[in-house]
């Protein structure tokens, strides 16, 4: 009989879909479109359901969070859904003491600072993230044939958080570790990348259909500096997931000179942010890897005319492409038009119907 590899897994008819045939570089039918935060603010039925519910909070009940990762799906018809959680969830779980400030992020009580700091963060184990299991148990019959992206942080992206101890724009205790005392940073990053690969792993044992880590900040790293001290950690990440057959997705912001470091960290997908275009970030990245982005987010507060023009010049980027993603460029702003987003993805469907 006709069976996929992945048969027993998931539905065919998930594997077959354009997003996970995008992410294989096959033939689609469309290009597929998903946005990155495409779950939050900028949806009213959003703002609804997380009423008086810490962030948090929110990420730990799994009713919540599966009808928050439908909500855009239902409204927009991306290709795919992403988990609705945050990149801090593991840490929470291993009894890290943070929290997401409203209007803030992510806010660590006592930073990591020291090597005595580094025993805090234990192992994940399935047990601890129970509610992430639960979730996509719900989700799976909800979503049918639309793929679920799960996703995690990247080690450097949470070493930031833990160093600075909260959101920051120059990230000099993280650095001021990473050039000062190589070794504890390279313990604190391979510990981190132990809890991201067992994060993902839990993920994807429920259900999920592709990973993606999220390196946002690593951008503020030089090449020299990404190669010595991040790499190896992300690498391992990948390399820990790679047996498991879902396509991996690598993505930071204003990464444009580590495209190709990126690339070769492991991943299947390459994310780009808006400013390099896909033709030139093809060339960095080498052959054998699919491109996800890369519209301006802001973009979209231009009007409708503007957003196609936008669009437009991105799929033409695209065009020489093995495998592209349609995405922006980072997270949909949360004052975004809901029905801006909504166009968008009719108009790129169309615009790339074969
Ligand atoms: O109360 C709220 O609504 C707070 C806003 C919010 C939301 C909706 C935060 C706080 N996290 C989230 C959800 C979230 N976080 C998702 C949802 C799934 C979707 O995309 O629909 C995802 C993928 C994340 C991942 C995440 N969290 C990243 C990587 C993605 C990116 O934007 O680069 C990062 C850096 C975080 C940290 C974080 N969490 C929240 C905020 C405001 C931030 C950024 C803070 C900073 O500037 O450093």
């Amino acid at each position: 009989a006709n069976v996929s590899p992945t048969a027993g897994m998931q539905p065919t008819a998930t594997y077959d879909s354009p997003f996970l045939k995008a992410c294989r570089r096959e033939p689609v039918p469309h290009t597929p479109v998903w946005f990155m935060r495409q779950a939050g603010r900028s949806l009213p039925e959003y703002r609804k359901v997380r009423e008086g519910i810490g962030m948090l909070d929110s990420c730990m009940r799994p009713e919540l969070v599966a009808e928050i990762t439908l909500q855009p799906v239902r409204r927009h018809r991306v290709d795919a859904a992403i988990f609705f959680s945050d990149i801090v969830v593991p840490l929470k779980a291993i009894g890290i003491d943070l929290d997401i400030k409203p209007g803030i992020g992510p806010v660590v009580e006592q930073p990591v600072r020291t090597r005595a700091d580094l025993a805090r963060l234990r192992d994940l184990t399935p047990e601890d993230v129970s509610y992430v299991t639960e979730a996509i148990g719900l989700l799976l019959p909800e979503l049918g044939s639309t793929p679920l992206i799960g996703f995690a942080g990247a080690p450097f992206t949470l070493a930031s958080y833990l160093v600075e101890g909260g959101p920051s724009r120059t990230y000099e205790n993280a650095k001021a570790m990473m050039y000062g005392d190589p070794e504890l940073w390279a313990d604190l990053l391979d510990r981190l990348a132990d809890i991201t690969a067992a994060f993902l792993k839990v993920q994807i044992e429920a259900g999920v259909s592709a990973v993606q880590l999220f390196d946002s900040w690593a951008g503020a790293l030089a090449p020299a500096d990404y190669r010595r001290s991040v790499l190896s950690a992300s690498a391992k990440v990948f390399r820990e997931v790679a047996d498991h057959g879902v396509p991996r997705i690598h993505f930071g912001v204003g990464t444009g000179e580590l495209l190709g470091l990126m690339g070769e960290a492991g991943a299947d997908v390459v994310g780009v942010d808006w400013r390099v275009p896909l033709d030139e970030a093809a060339r960095r990245v080498g052959p054998g890897k699919a491109l996800q982005g890369n519209l301006d987010p802001t973009v979209l507060f231009a009007g409708r005319e503007a957003v196609e023009a936008k669009a437009q010049e991105v799929l033409e980027s695209a065009a020489g492409l093995e495998g592209h993603i349609f995405n922006l460029g980072h997270g949909v702003m949360p004052s975004t038009e809901a029905d801006a987003l909504t166009h968008l993805v009719e108009y790129v469907h169309t615009r790339t119907a074969r």
